[in-house]
């Protein structure tokens, strides 16, 4: 016969030989591995009872069945025996908390990019099974206003871009992010988002007219008028150059 047992605790068996004497039952042995022992139990009629007992903790992780077999001997010569399959299922306990893959998860965005873009992928793995490994994810200690730039998928852990994302504005966020299992326990990663510049600001230019009409003996050099360029832009998206065109005569200015 096979005994199943679906999680580690006592069971009992009883043998029975019906034989009598130094033929009957003798005694119980277990097949050698390192997790179980029997208790053998002599009852006041004689008849002997085996225990199984756990001998050291279980890893469900390690080792999800265990097999056993169980050997009852008795006494006669020859000796006969009798034996058992025991099959022990090992059942999960929540013991490991999410890990997740990175630390510190760093990417760098261009600005404007559209909304709905999926951006980054965060990942927790969990060594546990079924519920026990089951992992949401969340942002934890977000400023609102980045809240609306950002969302975080529970259950994908995909970052996706919500809103504007300006570099004139803001050129750096980051954001803590929440693993938590279906059994409570939790993991903590970071995200640094860098975002980068587009050339999207066109060069404003402020004209100051200093003298207009200009006299027609105005001498070389006088200070007609104050040209101030600006681009929001930085590095070379940011950098202006500036000319000045063959303009008619007639032309207003
Ligand atoms: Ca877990
Ligand atoms: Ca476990
Ligand atoms: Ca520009
Ligand atoms: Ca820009």
């Amino acid at each position: 016969p096979s005994y199943c047992l679906c999680s580690a605790g006592r069971s009992r068996r009883t043998g029975r030989d019906p034989d009598v004497g130094t033929n009957s039952l003798q005694n119980y042995q277990l097949s050698l591995n390192q997790y179980f022992t029997l208790a053998v139990k002599e009852s006041p009629d004689g008849s002997k009872q085996a225990e199984l007992l756990l001998e050291k903790p279980l890893d469900r992780e390690k080792q999800r069945y265990h097999h056993l077999v169980l050997t009852a001997v008795d006494g006669g010569d020859p000796v006969r025996t009798g034996t058992a399959q025991v099959r022990v299922n090992v059942t999960d306990a929540n013991d490991n908390p999410p890990v997740f893959t990175e630390e510190i998860y760093k990417i760098s965005l261009r600005e404007n990019l559209p909304k709905g873009s999926l951006v980054l992928q965060v990942r927790a793995t969990d060594t546990d099974e079924g519920l026990n490994a089951e992992i949401m994810y969340s942002f934890s200690n977000v400023p609102d206003n980045d809240r609306k730039l950002f969302s975080l998928d529970p259950r994908t852990g995909g970052i996706t871009v919500t809103g504007p994302l300006d570099f004139e504005e803001v050129k750096f966020y980051q954001a803590n992010v929440e693993a938590k299992d279906g059994g409570g326990l939790t993991a903590h990663s970071k995200v640094q988002i860098q975002i980068l510049d587009e050339n999207d600001n066109v060069p404003v230019i402020d004209f100051t007219i200093i003298s207009n009409p200009v006299p027609e003996d105005s001498a070389p050099g006088t200070v007609l008028a104050l040209l101030n360029v600006r681009d929001r832009d930085s590095g070379k998206n940011g950098e202006v150059t500036c000319g000045i065109s063959d303009i008619n005569d007639n032309s207003p200015i």
